[in-house]
């Protein structure tokens, strides 16, 4: 088959970040405020009060210190712990088609390349903003891509489920070069007033190129070596928010219709899962665990990344084998495991491997092995 490779990737941060401290504050603020509201219930049994979050759990949890948001002032407001984002109307870019075009021309001018030499572009994401028309084909347009777009969700996974489509969409010559664009807004779907959760995600927007063969000008092009999918479904990460709600009244804003998770349950479950996919994907390869340079880990937990690496190397990683951009960005979901490919990879050599690897909600696994191209 022919080779294909992953020629550049951007990154859209936004410009508002919120610190631990931050977050405590407002969480705390809103928590004394619906306790003080609801005294009497809270006192005959009928609810029970809410618990304050604390940074310290949150940092040992988790690993997390900051994350960036697309807004932060309803965030941070007790009142309304929810980001302010105004509608746009139809005639405007929507927010995901705008972080995208700034993550993609970013990418494209790591790659070499310009919009001339794309086919396709695909938007994979967690949540997508409207239901259609496809925010993919609104970025075609916006970037000026004749070919074709479309949009899919696979969760966390959804960045490498893309670069494994691109790859055979590249492969087949139905394109010469694919946008595989991440534009992760989790804060939107994220519920701030529940602690077990208000700290895990953040906003960001990936964008990789997969194409046959880097020009000569890419800055930091890999091989796609392999790429492997699994997936097996679970109830553990859910968000039952969807178009059917309005046919049942009764659920609409219902803590179900955000983002929720078993979070003990998904740690347990999903990192064994995770590190025998990558050493049977290794092992089949033929490609010794310990000749592999860096592994891109999904970024949920840091303590998570910290055992799958562990069982994978069988033995403590290096911080420079699984960079951590957690503690910045949180989790961004399927963007997560590029950022750190993206910051991470520049001072790899010629023939060097790498694994990226995406986990979480369905459950989803997504596995790219990787080789430093010349
Ligand atoms: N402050 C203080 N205490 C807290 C807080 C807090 N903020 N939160 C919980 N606690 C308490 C709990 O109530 C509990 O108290 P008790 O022992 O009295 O019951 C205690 O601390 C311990 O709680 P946990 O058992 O929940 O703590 P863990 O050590 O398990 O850590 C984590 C919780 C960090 C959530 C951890 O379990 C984890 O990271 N698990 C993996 C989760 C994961 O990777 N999920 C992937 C989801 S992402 C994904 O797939 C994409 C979905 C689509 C994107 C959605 C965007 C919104």
């Amino acid at each position: 088959m022919h080779p294909v490779f992953i020629t550049g990737t951007g990154l859209f941060t936004p410009a508002q970040s919120i610190s631990n401290a931050e977050l405590v504050e407002a969480f705390n603020a809103y928590a004394l405020r619906w306790n003080a509201e609801n005294a009497a219930a809270i006192a005959d049994g009928t609810i029970q009060a809410i618990q304050p979050s604390s940074e310290g759990f949150i940092e040992k949890a988790s690993g997390i210190g900051a994350r960036f948001v697309i807004d932060k002032s309803g965030l941070l407001d007790p009142e309304r712990m929810c980001p302010n984002i105004p509608e746009r109307p139809d005639d405007q870019p929507s927010l995901q088609c705008e972080m995208s075009v700034a993550a993609a021309t970013q990418a494209l001018a790591q790659a070499g390349r310009s919009t001339a030499d794309v086919d396709a572009v695909i938007v994979a994401c967690s949540n997508l903003q409207r239901a259609y028309p496809a925010v993919a084909i609104e970025v075609q347009t916006a970037l000026g891509i004749t070919g074709f777009a479309f949009d899919m969700n696979v969760a966390c996974s959804s960045a490498t489920f893309g670069i494994d489509l691109a790859r055979s969409q590249v492969q087949s010559g139905s394109a010469r070069a694919v946008l595989v664009i991440s534009p992760e807004i989790c804060s939107g779907h994220l519920e701030w007033r529940d602690r077990d959760c208000h700290f895990i995600f953040g906003d960001a927007c990936t964008a990789v190129l997969v194409e046959r063969e880097p020009s000569p000008s890419a800055v930091a092009p890999f091989r796609i070596v392999d790429s492997r999918l699994k997936t097996t479904f679970s109830n553990n990460i859910r968000n039952n928010f969807g178009f059917l709600n309005r046919a049942d009244p009764s659920g609409i804003g219902a803590r179900d219709k955000l983002f929720r998770q078993d979070g003990r349950k998904v740690f347990k479950e999903v990192c064994p899962m995770v590190a025998e996919i990558i050493l049977a994907q290794l092992g089949e390869l033929a490609i010794g665990v310990e000749s592999v340079r860096r592994f891109w880990l999904h970024q949920a937990n840091l303590n998570m990344n910290q055992l799958i690496s562990r069982r994978v190397l069988g033995r403590e990683p290096e911080p420079a084998e699984t960079p951590v951009i957690l503690d910045r960005y949180a989790n961004t979901s399927s963007a997560g495991s590029i950022i750190a490919f993206h910051q991470y990879r520049e001072d790899m050599k010629p023939g060097e491997r790498g694994v990226i690897c995406s986990f979480g909600a369905g459950y989803s696994v997504g596995s790219v092995v990787v080789e430093r191209a010349g």
